[in-house]
């Protein structure tokens, strides 16, 4: 089939879009290359070096790759130019990576709140409004976030793959039970625009019919994928900084340099996490199963599994000998939280998941240590503060 993959430069579209190549289809990727203009305003760089994407897509072909496409558009921006990119190149599919992603950055100031809300809001609505006006049926996949269902208490329940059965009471005393979105309960302005994404796909799915999968991811873990091993070009990004760094990378990166492992508060949140690998799969595994004509937006809880912050760190400390730092938390969030997380569907499909225990050592050696004196302590500590008082905290200007 041929797909548009939209932020096809980033970290989880890259590997994505040669994924996808590779097992056939047709693919263009379609980026403003935003996240490296961010890198240059933040001034920093990702931990593994990253060739341009020109670079990328050469060498994909001389490694024998099926040759894939480049626009550079901005997709919250120009809204005539992605509707003129629909009607030209008539995609099956298109799979939404372009978002600005890091929940840190989102809350640093009220020019990044407003941008991602500007970006990740309006991007996603151009989309959806561009494949009505192009009369087209094209399947959307979107990355959402597994942070949509909110970090609170869920009371032991786990969290389904989307939709919650309630049941209503009637002014007769009767109940009927009905399946609703799950309750949104965003933890940052980022998580809050993929709340909004939420509805938008509820809308036009309901009033347009379009066809929409929207996987609601974990953190992201690991660097590369056998395809983007295959030559140094192809290298996908690692991001270590306060800003844009996951907790993973940056607890497998600090303890590669010996930096004291960076736990906010006790570290009693529970987070979902999936390797790079296995995004990539499901991805392609939601490409190839999608909804019918008339189904529901069909939601997918792409996670593997769920640790705590401070098991992970206690994990990473016992391989690599590296120091526990537990700081004073910049997020407001809950002291701890469960997380029990229904994810059969991509099982069903035939996922067999990367656990950390197969993977860890591996990534902190091959790649964290490998690329060590790339990596500037000074943009490791996290001092984007979610309120004035997390500021006074953590001794960051508000
Ligand atoms: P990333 O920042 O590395 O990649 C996003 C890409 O989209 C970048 O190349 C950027 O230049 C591009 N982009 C952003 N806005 C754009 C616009 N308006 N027009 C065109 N291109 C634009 O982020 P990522 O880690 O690859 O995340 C991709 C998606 O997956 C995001 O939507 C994110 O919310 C979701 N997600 C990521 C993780 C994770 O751990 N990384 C976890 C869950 C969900
Ligand atoms: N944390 C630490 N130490 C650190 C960094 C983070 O203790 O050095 C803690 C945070 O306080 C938080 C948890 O680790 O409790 C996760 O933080 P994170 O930065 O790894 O992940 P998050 O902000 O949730 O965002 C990431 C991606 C985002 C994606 C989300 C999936 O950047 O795009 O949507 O993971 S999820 O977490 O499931 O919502």
């Amino acid at each position: 089939m041929k797909v548009l993959v939209l932020g096809g430069d980033g970290f989880c579209g890259w590997p994505c879009a040669v994924n996808l190549a590779d097992v056939g289809h047709e693919v263009v990727i379609v980026d403003n290359l935003s996240r490296r203009k961010i890198d240059i305003d933040l001034g920093v760089e990702s931990l593994t070096p990253i060739a341009t994407i020109r670079d990328r897509l050469t060498a994909w072909e001389q490694v024998g790759g099926a040759p894939i496409r480049f626009e550079h558009l901005d997709i919250a921006k120009n809204y005539d130019q992605l509707l003129a990119l629909l009607r030209a190149e008539r995609p099956d599919a298109v799979v939404h990576f372009a978002e600005q992603r890091a929940a840190p950055y989102s809350m640093k100031t009220s020019a990044t709140k407003r941008y991602t809300v500007d970006n990740n809001v309006n991007g996603t609505h151009n989309l959806l409004a561009a494949i009505v006006e192009s009369g087209q049926d094209i399947h959307i996949v979107h990355l959402g976030t597994m942070g949509v269902y909110g970090y609170g208490s869920h009371r032991g329940a786990t969290i389904p793959e989307g939709y919650l059965t309630v049941e209503v009471p009637q002014p007769d005393g009767s109940r009927f039970t009905e399946k609703i979105l799950h309750p949104a309960n965003p933890g940052s302005v980022y998580h809050m625009t993929k709340t909004l994404d939420q509805l938008l796909f509820f809308y036009y799915n309901k009033n347009d019919n379009i066809r929409i999968t929207d996987l609601h991811q974990g953190i992201v873990w690991g660097t590369n994928t056998s395809l983007t091993e295959k030559d140094p070009r192809l290298t996908n990004r690692f991001d270590y900084d306060g800003d844009y760094g996951t907790v993973l990378n940056r607890f497998l990166m600090q303890a590669a340099i010996g930096y004291p492992l960076t736990v906010h508060g006790t570290g009693g949140q529970t987070r979902a996490f999936i390797h790079i690998r296995d995004s990539v799969r499901c991805v392609q595994l939601a490409l190839e199963h999608p909804p019918s004509s008339g189904e529901r937006v069909k939601i997918f809880n792409q996670m593997t599994e769920s640790h705590r912050v401070s098991d992970l760190a206690e994990k990473v400390a016992a391989l690599t000998g590296a120091e526990i730092n537990y700081l004073s938390n910049p997020r407001n969030e809950a002291i701890e939280n469960d997380l029990i997380v229904d994810n059969r569907c991509f099982i069903e499909l035939g996922l067999n998941p990367t656990t950390l225990d197969d993977g860890l050592l591996t990534e902190v050696v091959d790649v964290a240590r490998r690329w060590a004196d790339r990596c500037d302590r000074s943009r490791i500590p996290c001092l984007s503060a979610w309120t004035s008082r997390q500021a006074a905290a953590i001794g960051s200007p508000a």
